[in-house]
């Protein structure tokens, strides 16, 4: 009994000390910033109250009728394998009907609402960004604006060896963050060059696997302006964790010139090296190569 107790205190501290690292963790969503992000919130909690109220609904109901029917050791329990009477029934079914009406129309009506929010395969989307998964980093391109580009982690090796302490973007910094207009429907279409990625920022409420040989879609309006972290989510090969998302959403008039400034830093890019891709490579990697060739087959892709 004094060891068992010594240990439980000793759980218990050692759960206390390790509050700090806690501090990163946070309980509920991130502040949703997309249509998208607010419905699934909504779905969340929705679910939460009511499986809230059920769970104490029937664990009362218990805990009264054992209270309530208890009997001494030895009565003799009434034996039956089905409801027999009118009553009986009644008590199986409606708890049936109660689950039934809940899941169905509280539960499935605005789920079903937020899949098809989710699955929109309207084409009157503002934007157009491809998403390329790569051992391990992202490439977005604009096939539209013939704008490519990588975002790798930034994060020095040191602080993933612990030889210096992590900073506040810890494996969550990227040299070229995606740049986004806010208040514009954006289709993202995702794809991968070798194994199967996910792209994920969870305060947009979407996440989408990149598989290679496929194009899947999904769309997100933003809402607000500022800077989105995420993840990749699919467990891609041993860099997996060093492979984040960085998105920055800027008004429209900084997307347009941040747009002129990276075509402009391509066209120099261009001209200081002409194509030393041999074509065989180009032609096995076409969506990793900023080249016109490579935007007019993503394009094709389109
Ligand atoms: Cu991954």
């Amino acid at each position: 009994m004094t060891r068992s107790l010594t240990k439980f205190g000793l759980t218990v501290l050692m759960a206390l000390g390790s509050i700090a690292a806690w501090a990163g963790y946070a309980y509920n969503f991130p502040t949703p910033v997309t249509p998208i992000a607010h419905e699934t919130l909504h779905m969340h909690n929705l679910v939460m109250v009511v499986i809230l109220i059920l769970f104490f609904v029937v664990f009362a109901l218990l805990m009264y009728s054992f209270y309530t029917h208890r009997k001494a050791v030895g009565f003799k329990a009434v034996r039956f394998s089905a409801p027999t009477s009118r009553k009986q029934w009644l008590w199986v079914l409606s708890p049936f009907a109660l689950l039934f009406v809940i899941d169905y129309a509280v539960f499935g009506i605005p789920a079903f609402h937020a899949v098809m929010m989710y699955e929109d395969t309207k084409t009157d989307a503002e934007l157009v960004v491809k998403v390329t998964g790569s051992q391990w980093l992202w490439q977005y391109e604009f096939p539209a604006e013939g704008v490519s580009y990588t975002s790798r982690l930034i994060t020095p090796r040191a602080q993933i060896d612990n030889s210096e302490a992590k900073g506040e973007h810890y494996l969550l910094e990227v040299d070229n963050p995606l740049v986004l207009p806010v208040g514009k429907k954006v289709r993202f279409i995702t794809t991968s060059n070798d194994v199967i990625h996910s792209w994920w920022v969870p305060a947009f409420g979407v996440k989408r696997d990149a598989v290679p040989g496929f194009l899947r879609e999904f769309w997100a309006t933003v809402e607000k302006t500022g800077t989105y972290r995420g993840q990749c989510s699919e467990l891609c090969g041993k860099e997996h964790g060093f492979m984040p998302v960085v998105v920055n959403v800027v008004t429209q008039e900084e997307f347009a010139k941040w747009l002129a400034s990276k075509k402009l830093a391509d066209v120099k890019a261009a001209d200081a090296s002409p194509a030393v891709t041999p074509p065989a490579m180009a032609a096995a990697t076409p969506v990793i190569q900023a080249t016109g060739k490579s935007v007019a087959l993503a394009k094709a892709a389109l």
